[in-house]
């Protein structure tokens, strides 16, 4: 193979690639742990954890070794068949959360489209709404994936500008406002469901009050429309709990996961329901070729696994008071940290990018020659989410080097 300089590398992806991300110029190609390694072999400190998907670590070497013995032995056969590995999953994923049945698709996206007409079609067999009818009630500053059903909603204008016609049928209300819900719900018969982040990542880790789900809950109840928590990025442990819901000791009716299902080894992801719900699906009626397959499957189980016996959430509770306790005396000292949110190891720091628009992005460049990794959001706005199984020396190794960092002149 030629071997390539860094540079030769982005100006490759630059001219080969689609222009639909603006990458840090960073070229990696190892990952161990909390830790990656440039093509010089410059090591980094990753705080983006691949938006969350990499919980377990990069490379954990138990998933790598079930996810390589998997590939020897059997790769897909398609849900036309039964395999064991899938059996197997199935029973382990409901008992672990605590659901009657699971669907097993790829991405994040799809399990919200799963949801999305799992919703609808319950609506119209077990709630007498009229066909065509379903309204689904979504939050204002919502990410939930880039289908065109699901741009549809957003209300990021990058994101949907010009990928019209739009999917109808949704409802956008404030997020963090329960009283525009009960609005909604007590006026509009037609609603089928809510679909809600229990903590909105892409809107910046935006955080609502204390008891906000709660009482999505029990409107959801009152009004007899499902719940869909999309917990995808804020499941498996990432805020301190296994999900955030748990902090509230909500119970959704449909459960989306994804990312961390793997460790960030392979895209899984999952809708979790009851009977009730699930059993409006019949043959032929939805499904994919690789989801559920036995490599998945395999990888999932000991991706649950690994966050359960390693008490990842417990480890990212504890580590995200002390991160974040760090970040405000920082926020104290400097005058460009305007506040520091989140909750466990998903985190945001706001800067003050008045005199200078690009501040995140150049305080990212910097963080990176400093050898750490983060991604800015919204130009102000700095997410920091490292694998759940960092230490507590690790997270202050990373205090000294965004201290040290913001204290330098942008
Ligand atoms: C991109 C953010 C993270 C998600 C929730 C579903 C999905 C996601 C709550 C879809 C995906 C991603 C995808 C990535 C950026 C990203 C993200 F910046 F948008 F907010 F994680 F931080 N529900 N989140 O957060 O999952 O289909 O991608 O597997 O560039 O699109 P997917």
């Amino acid at each position: 193979m030629i071997s390539y300089t860094s540079q030769e590398l982005i100006e490759l992806e630059e001219s080969c690639g689609a222009h639909n991300y603006h990458p840090l110029p960073v070229v990696l190609e190892r990952g161990s742990g909390v830790h990656l390694w440039d093509v010089c072999g410059k090591r980094y400190l990753d705080f983006l954890s691949a938006y969350s998907a990499v919980n377990q670590g990069h490379c954990h070497p138990e998933i790598v070794e079930v996810m390589v013995n998997q590939v020897r032995r059997l790769t897909l056969t398609s849900r036309a068949f039964y395999t064991e590995r899938l059996s197997c999953y199935e029973q382990y994923v409901t008992r672990y959360f605590g659901y009657r049945r699971v669907l097993p698709m790829n991405t994040g996206v799809e399990a919200v489209e799963t949801a999305i007409k799992l919703c609808r079609k319950w609506a119209y067999e077990r709630r007498g709404v009229r066909d065509g009818d379903a309204v689904i009630v979504v939050c204002g500053g919502n990410f939930h994936g880039r289908t065109s059903s699901v741009v549809s909603f957003s209300s990021d204008l990058s994101a949907r500008e010009h990928f019209g016609p739009y999917m109808p049928g949704f409802t956008v209300i404030p997020y963090n406002d329960i009283s525009s819900l009960e609005e909604v719900l007590s006026s509009n018969r037609s609603v089928a469901g809510f679909l809600v982040e229990p903590i909105q990542g892409e809107a910046g880790v935006l955080v609502p009050d204390d008891g906000y789900l709660r009482s999505c809950r029990e409107l959801c109840s009152r009004y007899g429309v499902l719940l869909i928590a999309d917990e995808v990025q804020t499941g498996l442990g990432r805020t301190g709990r296994m999900l955030a819901c748990d902090y509230e000791f909500v119970r959704p009716d449909i459960l989306l996961l994804g990312k961390a299902l793997s460790g960030g080894t392979y895209p899984v992801s999952a809708v979790l329901a009851d009977d009730e719900v699930m059993g409006v699906l019949g043959p032929g009626q939805h499904g994919s070729t690789f989801g559920g397959n036995p490599v998945s499957a395999a990888v999932a189980m000991k991706s649950l696994e690994i966050i359960e016996r390693d008490r990842l959430s417990e480890n990212a509770f504890r580590l995200g008071e002390l991160f974040r306790s760090g970040l405000r005396a920082l926020c104290r000292e400097s005058g460009v940290v305007l506040t520091v949110r989140g909750k466990g190891l998903m985190n945001a720091l706001v800067v003050d990018n008045s005199s200078k628009e690009d501040l995140a992005w150049d305080i990212c460049l910097k963080l990176a020659d400093n050898g750490l990794l983060a991604k800015p959001t919204h130009t102000n706005i700095i997410r920091f989410s490292p694998p759940l199984i960092i230490t507590e020396e690790q997270i202050r190794e990373s205090l000294d080097i965004i201290s040290t960092t913001i204290g330098c002149n942008f």
